[in-house]
């Protein structure tokens, strides 16, 4: 029997950071309009959904995660005609949209806000968090995310008020029933208006506990740790149940939930398929990788403990807990093939390597803009090339008190800052990369001239290829959509090996994949093995040409990767023709 999925299961999304994509008003900024012209590109990749990052007005202190109006498009992106567009046009082409709204907080330049400070009875002052200092300073000492309190004085009524991020950035009181009125009424407005899904950004903050109590400090610490208080509290669920009952009322309606904290043993919480909740978390285990205790200091990758941990790990929960996304970068992050793979030696074999591995997951794959041509870290940035306002918010903190060189700094910022993986997309060679005519609002990354969409257009072994193939085999054979996931090896140092099964399909599928620079050899396990027999295995895909046939023992080149059908011994069935 044919079970329907619903098709967020079933799409590969693209995710579009606007402002970096393509620029057609010539202000160097990524706009609507220049994704529309865009979707020809996407068609070919062989992508059907695309989730963009905040399009709502905004002042941009956060780039779009600073919201000023909830129901606008921000200027710089185009108008509510251009999103009107833009949506038919996606939709014609059969491509979903999903849409990040950031509910956590507003901008301070929002109505809201703006009437909110000037008086402590004002109706919409409750819309947000206010408490009287303390000591002549913060209510408590929490940080925020981006560096200094998490407290910021206003000075009409003599108190602070709550932001987890940037000052700019007022966090909501969701105990207020007007706000959630208001905010139900956001998410109807975008629903009516065609969007397909929602990512709710930050949503496992949205209940704080209301004590507000100091955090815990270490010798030397400077703030208290505030996460046990902000992030992942019970009434979070509440919260999104209710605006999920009351305001999201389409049937195959896609909703997903940023959060930090969250791993896939304990993810039921926010997406088990009676959770009336998330369809799919965001975790921030891709995001950790190489992450030192501060946001400057690298670390060297455990394979074992990241990615093949992480992956197998989200990928065997049981069906009740839900469904994952499978993604390795986003906005916050850097280049995968910078982060996870190896720019330097083997740009091409490991962005082809992740990308097969990424692609024969079990779960939604969400491919960050630019990962599709193998896009870089911006390794030759110099401070004033950075945008992100986290980035200077630190300085003070780590370089002016003296923590961090600014050479050590600018280092850790080259590994690990998220605005390497915000540099204008790069369509060609030409100055301006294709992106813009106009000066970008950050710098290109200066590999355009080499690394760029004409370029792997015309190149038929490329990454760009590697993808696409990569996507339709993924769409022909849907055991690497749905099947389950059994891992071989699990203890290698290397090399991560498993295979995807169907319920009833008989072709299974064996995927080989060394992780690392180096080359790497394994014996496969006996009850593998038992089922390589020469005639029914078929070399799917791999990224290197001419390798020798499957035996017991294998031996991989550095990234090698390699996608394999088994046709098991179970009657023939459509879906086993490779
Ligand atoms: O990021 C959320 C975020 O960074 C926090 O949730 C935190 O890092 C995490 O909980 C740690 O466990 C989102 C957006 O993705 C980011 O781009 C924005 O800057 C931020 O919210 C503010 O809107």
């Amino acid at each position: 029997m044919i079970i329907k999925q619903p098709w967020w299961k079933e799409v590969v999304v693209y995710q579009i950071y606007v402002r970096s994509f393509k620029d057609t008003d010539q202000d160097g900024i990524g706009d609507l309009p220049g994704i529309l012209g865009s979707i020809p590109y996407l068609k070919q990749l062989g992508v059907d959904a695309i989730y963009l990052n905040p399009i709502n007005k905004s002042p941009n202190d956060d780039f779009g995660y600073d919201i000023s109006d909830f129901y606008g498009i921000m200027d710089e992106f185009g108008t509510l005609a251009d999103f009107d567009e833009l949506i038919r046009t996606l939709h014609d082409h059969g491509i979903r949209f999903i849409m990040d709204l950031v509910i956590n907080h507003s901008s301070d330049e929002h109505p809201w806000f703006k009437e909110a400070r000037t008086s402590r009875d004002n109706p919409f002052h409750d819309f947000y968090i206010w408490r009287d200092g303390k000591a002549g300073g913060p209510p408590n000492n929490w940080p925020s995310f981006f560096g200094g309190s998490a407290w910021a004085y206003n000075e009409a009524t003599d108190e602070y008020y709550l932001h987890l991020f940037s000052r700019k950035q007022p966090d909501f009181n969701f105990t207020n029933d007007q706000l959630i009125d208001h905010i139900k009424n956001i998410l109807r407005f975008w629903i009516d208006r065609g969007v397909d899904g929602f990512r709710f950004d930050a949503i496992n903050h949205i209940a704080k506990d209301l004590e507000f109590p100091d955090g815990p400090m270490k010798p030397g610490d400077r703030y208290g740790d505030f996460i046990p208080f902000v992030q992942n509290l019970p009434k979070v669920h509440d919260y999104i149940r209710e605006l999920r009952r009351d305001a999201i009322t389409l049937p195959d309606f896609f909703v997903a939930g940023e959060a930090g904290g969250i791993g896939f043993e304990n993810a039921h919480l926010y997406t088990a398929q009676d959770s009336n909740e998330l369809d799919v978390l965001f975790h921030f285990d891709m995001h950790s990788i190489g992450r030192g205790p501060q946001d400057w200091l690298r670390i060297p990758v455990d394979l074992r403990k990241t990615i093949k941990r992480s992956f197998t790990g989200w990928a065997t929960r049981p069906d009740t807990e839900g469904w994952n996304p499978v993604f390795y970068s986003n906005h916050d992050t850097t280049r995968t093939v910078s982060r996870i793979g190896d720019d330097a030696h083997y740009r091409e074999a490991s962005a082809k390597a992740l990308a097969l591995l990424q692609l024969t997951q079990r779960g939604t794959p969400f491919i960050y803009y630019g990962d599709e041509i193998g896009m870089t870290n911006a390794w030759d940035f110099k401070l004033t090339d950075y945008r992100d306002i986290a980035v200077f918010q630190k300085y003070e903190e780590q370089v002016v008190n003296g923590i961090v060189s600014p050479g050590d700094y600018l280092t850790g910022l080259h590994y690990l800052n998220r605005d390497n993986a915000r540099t204008p997309m790069q369509w060609n060679s030409q100055p301006g990369a294709g992106f813009s005519t106009a000066t970008p609002w950050i710098p290109l990354n200066q590999n355009y001239q080499t690394i760029n969409v004409e370029a792997e257009l015309q190149t038929p072994d490329s990454i760009f290829h590697f993808y696409q193939t990569m996507i339709h085999l993924r769409r022909v054979h849907p055991v690497l959509i749905h099947g389950s996931l059994t891992e071989y090896l699990p203890h290698h140092e290397q090399i991560y090996v498993y295979t995807r099964q169907g319920e009833v399909e008989s072709t299974e599928y064996l995927i080989l994949l060394n992780l690392t620079s180096k080359p790497a050899q394994a014996e496969l396990p006996i009850d593998l093995t038992n089922r390589l027999d020469p005639p029914v295995v078929a070399l799917m895909l791999s990224n290197y040409p001419n390798r020798p046939p499957l035996e017991s023992v294998i031996s991989l080149l550095p990234w090698e990767a390699r996608l394999y059908a088994i046709k098991s011994l179970k009657e023939e069935d459509p879906s086993s023709t490779v």
